[in-house]
């Protein structure tokens, strides 16, 4: 065939495969009503210079109610006329720009939701505006079948006070052949750069709190300075650098769960159990998770979370308790009794637990109980494990570009008065779930920082990136993972999971079906056992003196002499620096 004939007709081929078509009735901003206060409304303003010649602006009115429930409290809102079924691709292309913000970025969300409760989200994506016009394209999956009308395509903007204009819109149904990798998302993050700013000030905090000094001194019998070789290499950091399991796959033979172990051995020294300390999940099936806590102890895993004692919310918690709602008492006494059975059938094996998972959305047993019974489950806690840290757990503090302030405050607020009424509270999570709105480096420092400042330790507890873009999910993990890793109140990062055909968010795994590597499992083996790894062979001096200064975590020193004589014995590099004299016989 010709060869021009070929190039024709995979052209066309192609416009073939990737047939679009839209979800709207009518174009761009046609299909968008507002929803929202009196003290706001929607203008049409023209536009120039760009691909389009009117815009959707909307103003932000101050004054919105401080929950959680101002996000949407705003909004522009299209009803979808057709038909879309499950695993449908739609991409979302638009402008937006910001006029007027209070803060460092103005923001929007947006949303592709079931019209009615429980307004399953198949699409919930902040964006950060800046004052120029920027071009994003959202790539997403119908969650469930809707029949025409069933659905809506949002833009909420109840943030803090703000002018946003919103142009070019196309939302189109992906017929066929969709790459979603070859989509340009328009999404980045602040400090993604390799010059940042905040990269040297990291790397100064990794060696100033991750960092210490062995100082080593080789002697013989008579205590006499010797000259010799000497081996360090590390074993294990003493920063927790952790996942999420499942017990059954670390009882299992099966050949993929030999698999899962080998790597989860390889990646991980800390672990939490994603469902098998649940309250449903351990009264279901203790022994099975019992006996896999046994087996991680085994394995030499000290560094272990337990998940969770009280999720206050109904659909986490056994049947019975909500049949309990009209009888304080017998709930009062479930709930005590559970947290002391299953703290103390696990009493020195978990280091962290979290006491409390999500107080902030799910307040089904506070309801019903009043707020100083958080308090109480605290220290039942206390009293069935005391030596475990007692954390109380949160969501969305740090992601979705840490724009969630209110969730902050009551996040900060509650903490402060739980530790007013004496909760022996030890440390706070951040569960750390993304998508594709990363939260600048600089912004997630300040949210850190500011809750630095209640003097718990700081744990990642949930660290997954739910965005196809592997590139950019592989760098905001090194960029992410390198912030926490410097800040000295943080002790522990854990991932929610690592495989993909184990994960509530496959696309969140570090390791493929096929168990090789994604980027971002690259970048966390690399970080994790490469450059934050001490190995090195050292020479005494004259004193018989070796120094070097490493990571904080357990190493194997061998000394060897010259004349063949040698000796192996465990260390542990700790923040004061570790002082040895190693004698040989
Ligand atoms: O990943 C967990 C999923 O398998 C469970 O079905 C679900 C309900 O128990 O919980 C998921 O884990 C959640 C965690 O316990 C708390 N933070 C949010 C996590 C993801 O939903």
């Amino acid at each position: 065939m010709h060869p021009r004939l070929t190039t024709l007709i995979l052209a066309l081929l192609t416009s073939l495969l990737s047939a679009q078509t839209s979800i709207f009735n009518a174009p761009d901003i046609e299909p968008f009503t507002y929803s929202g206060p009196s003290t706001s409304r929607l203008e049409i303003v023209p536009v120039e210079a760009q691909g389009f010649t009117r815009a959707m602006r909307l103003r932000t009115p101050d004054g919105l109610p401080a929950t959680a429930a101002r996000e949407y409290s705003i909004r522009v809102r299209a009803l979808v006329p057709t038909e879309l079924k499950r695993n449908d691709w739609v991409l979302a292309t638009f402008f937006v720009r910001a006029t007027e913000r209070s803060g460092d970025t103005a923001f929007v969300k947006l949303n592709f939701e079931r019209a009615v409760s429980p307004y399953t989200k198949s699409l919930s994506a902040g964006l950060p505006v800046p004052d120029e016009w920027k071009r994003y394209q959202i790539p997403f999956q119908i969650a469930e079948n809707y029949n025409p009308r069933e659905a809506y395509f949002d833009f909420w903007l109840g943030y803090d006070p703000q002018t946003i204009e919103i142009g070019g819109v196309k939302i189109e149904k992906q017929e066929t052949g969709f790459n979603v990798q070859g989509i340009e998302t328009g999404y980045s993050y602040q400090g993604r750069e390799a010059d940042a700013a905040w990269r040297k000030d990291a790397a100064e905090r990794i060696d100033k709190y991750r960092k210490a000094d062995f100082k080593l001194t080789v002697t013989d019998a008579n205590d006499a300075p010797l000259q010799a070789t000497v081996q360090l290499r590390m074993k294990r950091h003493s920063f927790a650098f952790g996942t999420a399991v499942v017990a059954q796959a670390l009882l299992s033979s099966a050949p993929d769960d030999l698999k899962y172990k080998e790597w989860f051995f390889r990646l991980f020294n800390s672990a939490v159990f994603e469902n098998d300390f649940k309250w449903p999940g351990f009264e279901q099936n203790r022994t099975r998770a019992l006996t896999a806590l046994d087996y991680l102890r085994d394995q030499g895993f000290t560094m272990l979370r337990g998940h969770t004692l009280v999720w206050p919310n109904f659909t986490y918690l056994p049947a019975d308790l909500r049949t309990l709602a009209n009888n304080p008492e017998a709930m009062r006494q479930r709930i005590n009794n559970h947290i002391l059975d299953e703290g103390r059938a696990t009493a020195g094996k978990f280091r962290d637990w979290d006491v409390l998972n999500e107080p902030i959305p799910n307040r089904d047993l506070q309801n019903v109980l009043g707020d100083l019974e958080m308090v109480e489950w605290f220290k039942k806690a206390r009293e069935a494990d005391p030596a475990a840290r007692l954390f109380i757990n949160e969501y969305d503090i740090i992601p979705n570009a840490g724009a969630n302030k209110v969730k902050q405050d009551e996040y900060y607020r509650l903490i402060t008065w739980l530790k007013e009424k004496g909760a022996p509270l030890d440390g706070l999570g951040e569960q750390g779930h993304f998508g594709f709105t990363l939260t600048g480096i600089d912004k997630a420092k300040q949210i850190f920082d500011r809750f630095a400042e209640l003097g718990l330790v700081i744990e990642v507890t949930e660290f997954d990136i739910d965005i196809y873009d592997e590139k950019l999910q592989a760098d905001y993990t090194r960029d992410y993972l390198t912030l926490c890793f410097s800040h000295p109140s943080i002790d522990s990062f854990l991932m929610w999971g690592f495989w993909e055909a184990r994960h509530w968010k496959p696309q969140g795994a570090i390791l493929r079906r096929d168990w090789t590597l994604k980027p971002n499992g690259e970048v966390w083996r690399d970080l994790i056992t490469k450059e934050w790894w001490t190995n090195a062979d050292l020479k005494t001096g004259e004193e018989g003196l070796a120094t070097q200064r490493g990571f904080l975590g357990d190493y194997e020193i061998t000394v060897l002499t010259e004349d063949g004589r040698s000796k192996t014995i465990p260390a542990t590099l700790v923040k004061e620096g570790t002082t040895l004299t190693i004698k040989l016989d």
